[in-house]
């Protein structure tokens, strides 16, 4: 299964026995109190830097989320897309709570985005899923609904489904659909890692879906986070998730290991690059 994402003049694809799709996480307030000052100032300088390094770290698809208090996100989110996209020519990931931020962002994207995200909330549903066929995007689906996050992988899928087949009606296929079995913290409950990957592994082998989380979630909370997050990313992987949002200046390489390592990188050139474009000591 392929899932075509485009910037100004390119394609990226995700699929099962292609190199691992790094999404780059980096250019989200959230945590960043720096940058939130920045945006609430109407300083957007921080984003174009943003897009380089990541891009130059190997991620292929960028998250574009401006979510900070007191801000126009209707106004900022466009604003943000085309400076990213002006910069790099990569496909955005287009991330907001606000459905009416999403179609601005949508209007000013070049390409074939993906937006972040829909989930199983009726009213979710209800608001995202129309902007998405109607924009010809692609999607990523939370496994959560009306009544929260599950806590078994059975009842992940289950809404898993419950998305696929709203996404249906609208003409969305499976393809468009990028299913994030979701990341919780291990700090709060040591299942949760194997709850996301038995989870990935459920929803590959159901629904042959491409797969996106976020991986850095699972280790809030911990010392070393680092270190959790790199065995999480290959763990990840191994179950499917072939699309994980991440730091690419912190796991770039690691990334391009994994892919070596599960035969996806012939003679190594992946690794390798990634290896040469490391800031140099
Ligand atoms: N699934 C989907 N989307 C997501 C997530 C997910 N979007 C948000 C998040 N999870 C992934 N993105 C981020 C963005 C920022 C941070 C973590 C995950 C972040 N990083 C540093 C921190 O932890 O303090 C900030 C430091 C820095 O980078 O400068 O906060 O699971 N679909």
């Amino acid at each position: 299964m392929q899932t075509v994402l485009r910037g100004p003049s390119s394609e990226i694809i995700i699929s099962p026995d292609t190199p691992i799709v790094m999404i780059g996480e980096r250019i989200n307030p959230t945590g960043r109190k720096v940058f939130s000052a920045e945006l609430q100032a109407g300083d957007l300088s921080r984003i174009p830097r943003d897009a380089q390094a990541q891009a130059n770290a190997g991620a292929t698809v960028l998250d574009v989320n401006v979510g900070v208090a007191s801000v126009d996100e209707v106004a900022l989110l466009p604003q943000a897309v085309r400076l990213v996209q002006d910069t790099v020519d990569l496909p955005v990931c287009i991330d907001s709570a606000n459905p009416a931020a999403l179609e601005a962002g949508l209007k000013a994207v070049r390409g074939r985005a993906l937006v972040n995200s829909v989930n199983g909330e009726t009213a979710k549903l209800k608001a995202v899923l129309p902007i998405v066929a109607e924009y010809d995007a692609a999607v990523i689906a939370l496994c959560m609904d009306d009544n929260g996050i599950p806590a078994t992988p059975e009842a992940r899928l289950k809404v898993a489904e419950n998305i696929l087949n709203e996404a249906a009606k609208l003409g969305i296929k499976p393809e468009d659909v990028l299913l994030d079995p979701l990341v919780l913290a291990v700090s709060a409950d040591p299942t949760a890692g194997l709850v996301t990957t038995t989870t990935a592994r459920l929803i590959r082998q159901t629904f042959g879906c491409n797969m996106t989380a976020g991986a850095s979630n699972g280790s809030h909370g911990m010392p070393e986070r680092e270190v959790l997050n790199t065995v999480f990313l290959a763990l990840l992987a191994q179950a499917g998730v072939n699309a994980p949002i991440c730091n690419p200046l912190k796991n770039g390489l690691a990334i391009r290991a994994i892919d070596l390592m599960m035969g996806h990188d012939e003679w190594g050139m992946g690794y390798i690059q990634a290896y040469r474009a490391l800031p140099k000591e």
